[in-house]
């Protein structure tokens, strides 16, 4: 009976040893699956923006076309006729996406992309001019646009991308 009960306490000891080992362990693995899960939300944050960037600079600087004035701050973003603010592909220069936003994200056709359906993608459009080293945004007209998307997703920060484009 004697060894017997040595036993129980034995087994008690070890079922509390394996404990000790088993969370630590198990709770470092499931920190390891969240990065993973988060290193892969910021990835494709990354993509989305990268491709909205590409398919904004694919387009003209203005709807007016050079050697003409580019049009005022006041029209940026300005549906303009034939354009539809709901299809992209009427958009034909690059502050036709100002103000433009959608979440869940849609391809260009306005199919919905699959596996990013918490995600949402803004642009903003504005002239910009140089200040020493800088880009500053600017309340007049110039020959030069900055383009901003930001891709937003709950469990991240935004990615923010920005590109200048010129008149020229
Ligand atoms: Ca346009
Ligand atoms: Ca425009």
């Amino acid at each position: 009976m004697k060894n017997r009960a040595f036993t129980y306490i034995e087994v008690l000891i070890s079922v509390m040893i394996l404990g000790f080992v088993l969370i630590p362990l198990l709770s470092q693995f499931y920190t390891g699956f969240q990065g993973n899960v988060i290193a892969e939300l910021v990835t494709q944050s990354i993509d989305l923006a990268d491709e909205l960037m590409e398919e904004i600079k694919s387009r003209r600087f203005d709807e007016n076309n050079f050697p003409d004035e580019p049009v005022s701050p006041g029209a940026l973003g300005v549906v303009d006729s034939g354009e539809s603010s709901n299809d992209r592909r009427t958009f034909d220069d690059v502050d036709d996406y100002h103000n433009w936003q959608q979440s869940p994200p849609q391809a260009i056709d306005g199919s919905e992309l699959p596996n990013f359906s918490e995600f949402g993608r803004t642009v903003f459009v504005e002239y910009v001019t140089v200040s020493g080293a800088n880009w500053i945004s600017s309340g007049v007209t110039t020959y030069y646009k900055r383009i901003t998307v930001i891709v937003s997703h709950p469990k991240i920060s935004d990615r923010r991308l920005e590109t200048i484009v010129s008149h020229y």
